[in-house]
């Protein structure tokens, strides 16, 4: 059965065909009915710390083995969870709509293994599965790493005595004996430099997730090419903000561009409180529920 109200549907699509300048800006949402949490609100929390409060580069220079068992868990997570269908449909209509860009703050890898065009895909804040070297004097970097664990010291603890998953894992279908580390009550190592990746180039760095912490620069060749799509002289037809806060800068902000760009802007979000900072318009659309079942119904 339909979740959105047939006349929204009927004038959203109708805006849609006659789009050819079209934005996404997508956020954890997206990813939350493959089984990944999201930031903000519940399942923000990992352990006893707040997801944000580990995505900087404090925390990793106060306590690397801490931040990366928070990354390597997520990393496995992403790993198990499969694209679900909004992921297909935004790929899919990315090769229909050529002047289609996708910009995600997503780092789980859901996007490009749904097959969305790379060329027509930003990752504004990275991917889970790039690391680099922590060492500012150091440039190397490695895409596409996905070995997990990404070294022995940060396997997922199991507990052979219990063939009985724990909530998040028991999600993602069975997965004997592993326990579910997000949980506080089960007990981690402390890590320290000997048992983290160490950079394979300057041989003393640590590695870190290539991800984008608070604090640190987008991309720079992303950020041009942003700053290119949405140039004073262009003209924007839609942008679909997906799944997403908006609350992190520079991403929140490229909904005010867009629209000052003259962009109609669609929300798909489960919470109705969460829409962007600069409110909605007339003409604008408030789809609200899963966007795993949304968009791929309004972008049918
Ligand atoms: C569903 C759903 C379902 C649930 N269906 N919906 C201007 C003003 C104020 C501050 C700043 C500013 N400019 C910059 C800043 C500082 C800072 C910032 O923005 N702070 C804010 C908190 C105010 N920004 C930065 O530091 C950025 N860097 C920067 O600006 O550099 C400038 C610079 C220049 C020169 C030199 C040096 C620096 C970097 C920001 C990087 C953010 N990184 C993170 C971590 C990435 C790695 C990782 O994944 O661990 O990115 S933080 C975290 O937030 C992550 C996310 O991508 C991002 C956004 O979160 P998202 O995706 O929106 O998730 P949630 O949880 O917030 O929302 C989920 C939504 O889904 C909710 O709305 C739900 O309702 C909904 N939902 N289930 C549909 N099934």
């Amino acid at each position: 059965p339909s979740v959105v109200p047939p006349k929204d549907l009927e004038s959203f699509q109708t805006h849609l065909n006659q789009s050819t300048r079209i934005l996404a800006l997508l956020g954890a949402g997206l990813s939350a009915s493959s089984g990944l949490p999201t930031f903000r609100g519940a399942g923000g929390l990992w352990r006893t710390h707040d997801a944000t409060s580990l995505a900087t580069p404090q925390a990793f220079e106060r306590d690397p083995g801490l931040v990366w068992q928070f990354y390597s868990y997520r990393r496995h997570m992403a790993l198990k969870a499969k694209p679900n269908p909004a992921h297909y449909a935004l790929a899919e209509l990315a090769r229909k709509k050529e002047d289609f860009v996708t910009l995600t703050q997503n780092v789980d890898g859901l996007s490009p293994r749904a097959l969305h065009p790379a060329s027509q895909l930003k990752l504004i804040h990275g991917s889970l599965f790039d690391v680099k070297c922590s060492d500012f004097f150091c440039t190397y970097v490695e895409k596409d790493n996905y070995t997990d664990p990404i070294v022995p010291a940060l396997a997922i603890p199991t507990d052979e005595s219990d063939p009985t998953t724990t909530s998040a894992l028991a999600a993602r279908g069975p997965q004997p004996h592993e326990l579910d580390i997000s949980d506080e009550n089960v007990a981690l190592p402390e890590l320290d430099y000997n048992h983290l990746p160490k950079c394979p180039e300057c041989k003393r760095g640590l590695l870190r997730p290539g991800v984008v912490w608070f604090g640190e620069q987008l991309p720079y060749g992303i950020i041009n090419d942003i700053e290119e799509y949405l140039g004073k002289r262009q003209k924007i037809d839609l942008i679909m903000v997906i799944g997403t806060s908006a609350k992190v800068f520079p991403a929140a902000g490229y909904v005010d561009i867009a629209r000052a760009r003259g962009a109609k802007v669609a929300i798909i979000n489960m919470d109705p409180n969460d829409i962007p900072a600069g409110g909605l318009y007339d003409g604008d659309w408030f789809f609200q529920g899963d966007a795993a079942q949304i968009v791929p119904e309004i972008l049918k």
